[in-house]
């Protein structure tokens, strides 16, 4: 199904008066609220194809309907996305899970729906049927070399998939490790892993970037090969130039202060990309600003400063991507929900006075520096990212008009109640 111009233009009709009102009010307060709402057009999040149907946990998984059968239905989930909210113009693909059987009619498809792809995510945790050799103790890092050869051909595989559809980078997640003491040797297991990430880099397009992503645990619950941002900074350093880490929100241990290790490796021109999500515990790969609203704004407070500090393009220099799970919601209304909240932290980023930081922190003045940060977070942004949507053609309110035109029922007609989409 596809979502047309009018559906969209009727619903904002119905809905602008209100805006209008709102959106005003707000830019009269503000400095600087055209620079914002422009900074939000231009900006796109990824949708991971593994996102669209609904995640389980180790207990079960509850199946919802309508979930996309194939990678053409995958890019049409997230095209519904892209037009309900004009801020998800990507795709990010999960290898061997979204094999293209025909590149060109799939980049076809993906520019008629306006979308670019991502990251190529690989895919050497878990063992696929027919696979010659098990993951089972790893892949990188592997004992046996040969086991450590199809890790790397499997990434060169990937990287092959992405130049035909016009990807320029490649992440890759390892859940190399160990369960139990005495089980690895982790210089060992470290120099493996490097040298397999070092022939899998000597494979890239010079115009290619490698995102080495962390995690602390799961599914290893003793040691996690690149486990933290320390080390994927030491692969990423020792791979070179094109090689960067890449924070997933869900990765850390609990507590850490995510948005001082994002300010750290941007500093170092080591941050690659993200992977927003939230959690409470562990990886719970909840909704993005679901749980800590105020972490992800100190993310992007970090993000905007740094990137500014490097003159880079908020757009275009780093890989922003969902990595998300749902259990309990519509895959895309979480989704929806997730990008909004990614948006409305970004501009509140955008809103903090940098003089006032600035000063505030020269003087000590740490009252002051607080309220700096906390007037921004509480401004209520909503309807900055609500212009921009109606600016960049998308729809004022997108959960609002998912619901109202049913797509989830229109999709459960098509494809049936009983669909599971490939993931995890
Ligand atoms: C692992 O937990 C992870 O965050 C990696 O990014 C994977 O590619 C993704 O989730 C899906 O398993
Ligand atoms: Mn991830």
């Amino acid at each position: 199904m596809n979502i047309n111009k009018d559906q969209i233009a009727e619903h904002n009709k119905r809905l602008e008066p209100v805006q209008k009102r709102r959106f005003e009010q707000l830019a009269a307060e503000l400095s600087g609220a055209e620079r914002i709402v422009q900074h939000l057009v231009d900006f796109q999040v990824a949708i991971p194809s593994w996102a669209l149907g609904t995640g389980g946990t180790r207990f079960g998984r509850f199946s919802g309907g309508g979930e996309p059968r194939n990678l053409q239905e995958k890019i049409a989930d997230i095209g519904i996305l892209h037009a309900l909210n004009r801020s998800s113009g990507a795709i990010s693909l999960h290898i061997p899970w979204d094999i293209p059987e025909d590149y060109s009619a799939i980049r076809t498809l993906a520019n008629q729906h306006g979308l670019a792809f991502d990251a190529m995510n690989s895919n050497t945790f878990q063992d696929q049927p027919g696979q010659a050799l098990s993951y089972k103790f790893g892949s990188m890092q592997h004992v046996d070399p040969a086991v450590r050869r199809q890790a790397v051909d499997h990434n060169i595989e990937v990287i092959k998939h992405g130049i035909e559809l016009g990807s320029k980078s490649l992440t890759v997640w390892l859940a190399d490790g160990s369960s139990f003491p005495g089980q690895l040797n982790f210089r060992r297991a470290f120099q493996n892993t490097l040298e397999s990430l070092q022939e899998v880099y000597a494979a890239l397009p010079d115009d290619w970037k490698m995102f080495v992503e962390y995690k602390a645990f799961e599914p290893n619950f003793y040691s996690t090969t690149v486990g933290d941002w320390g080390q994927s900074l030491l692969y990423a350093s020792k791979l070179g130039d094109n090689a960067y880490t890449l924070v997933d929100l869900g990765h850390h241990l609990p507590n850490a202060n995510i948005e001082q290790i994002v300010a750290l490796l941007l500093m170092e021109g080591k941050l690659g990309g993200f992977h927003f999500n939230d959690s409470k515990y562990g990886d719970d790969d909840l909704t993005t600003g679901s749980i800590k609203p105020y972490q992800l704004f100190l993310i992007f407070n970090e993000l905007v400063e740094g990137m500014d500090n490097r003159s880079m393009d908020h757009t275009k220099d780093l890989g922003w991507m969902i990595d998300a799970s749902h259990n309990l919601k519509d895959p895309l209304e979480d989704l929806l929900q997730s990008v909004e909240a990614i948006l409305i932290a970004y501009a509140q980023a955008l809103l903090v006075d940098r003089p006032a930081l600035a000063e505030a922190q020269a003087e000590n003045d740490v009252v002051r520096a607080q309220e700096v940060l906390q007037h921004a977070f509480r401004t209520d942004v909503r309807s900055l990212v609500a212009e921009a949507r109606l600016r960049a053609g998308a729809a004022l309110d997108p959960i609002q008009l998912f619901r109202e035109i049913d797509v989830r029922g229109r999709l459960i007609k098509e494809r049936g109640a009983r669909t599971v989409a490939t993931g995890l």
